[in-house]
């Protein structure tokens, strides 16, 4: 790792969230800010949420599908965090003043019985320490000037994590097979785009595992409790005034979210 101020770069993106106006990428003011560094600025950043009272709900994974990583350009999986206050109630309603250039997208939801530390956590073992999968949308809002980024850039921003609404049904992890789990993503009642689980890296359990393995590397783990976040089958679209946003399981209660100004 370089000299690099982790805690400042947490700060600058801070303020980019309070500020609700977008920053320049990190990659773009210094040459060498590494996937190392970019954690460690995504560490930093959480220390703060956390520093202002915020809880950890759960955590999450981006890019693991070929549409976001194609929407993106960035052709790698990220990890992020989820707080409890990106949490959206039962209304799913968005507020857009809070954010800057939101969007959504579908996710497929795990919610943890038990502990699991990497490394080599598998599938198999994310489906034994799964209590229920449900379905969500995601809110993502990068912190960045025209929703542009390299990989470090999105590592350190927290994966452009900002609000989620989860659905409120739930199956156990081997009720259905997850790879065939259908997902119908609508925008004001037109569908925007559909898919199955197996458009998360194949699986959206070996998405789950990956997380694991991440973090064991990091010396953390998975914990029961958390909602977990395998990361979107299909690409964002924007979320306007008005916007109203529905995802649809074959076996999973409908998740909706509207925007509101
Ligand atoms: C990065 C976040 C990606 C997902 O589900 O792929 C993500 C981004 O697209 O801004 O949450
Ligand atoms: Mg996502």
């Amino acid at each position: 790792m370089t000299s690099i101020d982790h805690a400042a770069w947490a700060a600058y993106l801070l303020a980019s969230v309070d500020d609700r106006s977008p920053v320049a990428a990190i990659t773009k003011q210094i040459d060498e800010f590494s996937i190392d560094d970019a954690y460690a600025v995504q560490a930093a950043l959480l220390e703060l949420h956390l520093g202002r009272g915020d809880r950890l709900a759960g955590a999450k994974l981006g890019l693991t599908s070929a549409a976001k990583q194609q929407q993106m350009g960035v052709t790698e999986p990220v990890y992020g965090w989820m707080l409890e206050s990106s949490v959206l109630n039962a209304s799913g309603e968005v507020e857009l003043g809070e954010l800057i250039h939101p969007r959504c997208e579908p996710e497929f939801v795990f919610v943890l019985g038990e502990d699991l530390a990497g490394p080599g956590v598998t599938s198999e073992d994310i489906l034994d320490a799964t209590e229920s999968v449900t379905g969500g949308i995601e809110v993502i809002d990068s912190r960045y000037e025209a929703f542009s980024f390299t990989l470090p850039d999105v590592v350190a921003d927290n994966t452009s994590a900002a609000r989620v609404a989860i659905g409120s049904s739930a199956i156990g992890p081997r009720d259905v097979d997850l790879t065939t789990l259908e997902c119908v993503f609508e925008i004001d009642g037109e569908v925007a785009a559909t898919s199955t689980g197996a458009a998360l890296l194949g699986d959206p359990a070996k998405c789950v595992a990956m997380l694991a393995n991440h973090l064991g590397r990091h010396g953390q783990k998975l914990q029961a409790g958390w909602t977990i976040l395998a990361g979107a089958p299909t690409d964002a679209k924007p979320l306007a005034a008005g916007t109203q946003a529905r995802a649809l399981y074959s076996h999973l209660d409908t998740v909706s979210i509207v925007a509101r100004r």
